[in-house]
């Protein structure tokens, strides 16, 4: 009975990776597992199970597996699946990774995978294909063995890229599973990867020049050996004008990882990195631990610091397509929108509309829910403010791109941009060498400096701030307001909008992080002394109900 010899496998192999007494229950979260590395393992081994399930279901096309805890500390860890075209997990699947990895014993392990088998009717002879990466964090090696262990058990093939950046895995399974269609994502090796985004950004750049250097702060973690390997690939600083410097590449010191460095220090801090040494308008990036989050800034004399984060990024390709689609005289055809979430500053929202004349929709935290909302349209623009992000191309806008004939020479070298655009950009998930280098070329062909592009409009004062609170999953908001609104605690939106009433222009939300403890609170007004007494009493209002520790 093969099924009987299965579910022995499944329970024989699974005793050796236990579940830690610490956690009660996992929850596959905005971006999949995530706690800390030494109580990973049986998480990892459920997730070997579901990958094979999940590739099973889909007729044996590859799924893939990225071990990592990206923004978060270098003990963390964690681990989500990537679907066939390179996105995530079809949600409906989270709830069976939930289920998967909660077996309090074997049998309830085998139990789980048995219960996913039955729901989606899957046939137990269908081939099954993962890939798998990790970035740099020192668990990820044990992981990775774990993770074997639930592959092998239930005969799934299998293949180690090693360490990579998560959109480099992401790109990995696209181009694996197109490899043999009429137009494949890519080669499927990591070196496929650094040609098609070096040959594209060669193209982008090929009459125009940077005019002055770029640094990266790379968080010491993953995304530092990748630019590095990612510039062999780029013309040089004598083709092209662009130098780029590299900073926070200490990859084999674990414990710095995305210490007082990283996009999302940057982010939430308001601050330069670690290592920081820019003179005044020097222009500088951040990557995140595992290179899917990328913000830009600079400092202003003072020196002022000066953040263009995710929504800079969104409004500067948005603009910068949307010029190049009217160009092309594509603007009848193709549809142009920008997606973005809550934490989007009002500022950049109105932009969008106003100025760019362009669709703007907000979704929920997690790039899943904004990935989706932008594949609606023919280009869709999606950016978290917190620099998570990219452009998706629709079937119909590369069609009418690629087989459009030039009218004139002048058309001719816009269509050569939006083409190498369509190349350059990971349309698979947000993705911080990509992103780096759109906006690279972006602000060579539109001779922007830092204070240009800043001034394209201006921020409205704004606040995000964590609060530690005891039960986070206490903290749920009502469906359909993009998660500003809280349902429950009872009676706590109340207080928020008599509070939030008292400010001219107030906008102020909480909302339960996905990755981190705590709830995160996020306000905008008039005048940033009014951001910070706002959001310092919703914070309050929160610790005195929770009884919290923060
Ligand atoms: C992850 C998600 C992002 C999300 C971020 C923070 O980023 O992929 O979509 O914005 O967490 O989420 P939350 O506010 O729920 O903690 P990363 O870079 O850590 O993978």
């Amino acid at each position: 009975d093969p099924k009987g010899k299965l579910e022995t496998a499944i329970a024989e192999s699974v005793v050796n990776f236990p579940r830690p007494a610490e956690v009660d229950k996992f929850t596959y979260g905005t971006a999949g597992f995530r706690t800390k590395g030494d109580w990973l393992d049986h998480v990892m081994f459920g997730m070997g199970l579901l990958a094979g399930l999940r590739s099973r279901k889909l007729k044996g096309q590859t799924i893939g597996v990225m071990i990592t805890a990206s923004h978060n500390k270098a003990e963390d860890n964690g681990v989500k699946l990537v679907d066939p075209m390179g996105e995530m997990l079809e949600q409906d699947w989270e709830s069976w990774a939930t289920t998967i990895v909660n077996g309090q014993n074997p049998e309830e392990t085998v139990k789980a995978y048995g219960e996913v088998i039955q729901k989606y009717n899957i046939d137990q002879d269908k081939p099954a294909n993962v890939i798998y990466a990790r970035d740099t964090r020192p668990s990820g090696a044990r992981l990775v063995k774990a993770l074997e262990a639930g592959l092998k058990a239930t005969n799934v093939t299998y293949k180690d890229f090693g360490i990579l950046t998560t959109p480099q895995l992401h790109y990995l399974v696209r181009a694996t599973n197109t490899q043999n269609d009429k137009n494949p994502y890519g080669e499927v090796s990591e070196a496929g990867y650094y040609k098609k985004i070096g040959a594209a950004f060669r193209t982008a750049m090929k009459n125009v020049k940077a005019t002055s250097p770029v640094t990266v702060d790379c968080a010491n973690g993953v995304g530092a050996p990748k630019l590095k390997e990612m510039i062999k690939y780029l013309p040089t600083e004598e083709e092209c004008g662009l130098k780029i410097n590299v900073v926070n590449d200490r990859v084999e010191q674990a414990e710095v990882l995305n210490k007082d460095c990283g996009a999302d220090y940057v982010k939430t801090q308001q601050k330069v990195p670690q290592g920081f040494d820019g003179k005044a308008y020097d222009r500088w990036c951040s990557f995140d631990g595992d290179a899917d989050r990328i913000v830009y800034y600079f400092n202003e004399e003072g020196p002022v610091f000066r953040l263009l984060d995710g929504d800079r990024i969104a409004t500067l390709a948005a603009s910068f397509l949307g010029d190049l689609v009217a160009k092309c005289d594509f603007s009848e055809n193709l549809k142009l929108g920008v997606v973005q979430t809550a934490y989007a500053n009002g500022a950049s929202s109105k932009y969008v509309t106003e100025r760019l004349q362009l669709q703007s929709e907000f979704t929920p935290t997690g790039v899943k829910h904004l990935h989706h909302a932008a594949a609606r349209y023919d280009i869709g623009v999606y950016f978290e403010a917190n620099g998570h992000g990219t452009v998706l191309f629709s079937n119909k806008a590369l069609n009418t791109i690629w087989s459009k004939e030039p009218e004139s020479p002048a058309q001719l070298e816009n269509l050569e941009v939006l083409r190498a655009a369509t190349e350059l950009i990971n349309q698979t998930v947000g993705d911080a060498i990509s992103d780096f280098l759109l906006v690279e070329a972006i602000l060579a062909h539109k001779e922007y400096t830092v204070q240009e592009w800043i001034t394209t409009y201006t921020d409205k004062p704004n606040k995000l701030a964590k609060q530690v609170v005891k039960r986070r999953d206490e903290y749920k908001t009502v469906p359909g307001t993009a998660e500003q609104k809280l349902e429950s605690p009872k009676g706590l939106q109340e207080q928020i909008d008599t509070e939030v009433a008292k400010y001219r222009e107030g906008r102020c939300f909480v909302r339960a992080s996905g990755t981190e403890d705590a709830v995160r609170i996020y306000g905008e007004a008039l005048s940033s002394y009014d951001v910070d007494h706002m959001v310092q009493t919703v914070a309050d209002l929160i610790n005195m109900r929770s009884g919290s520790s923060g």
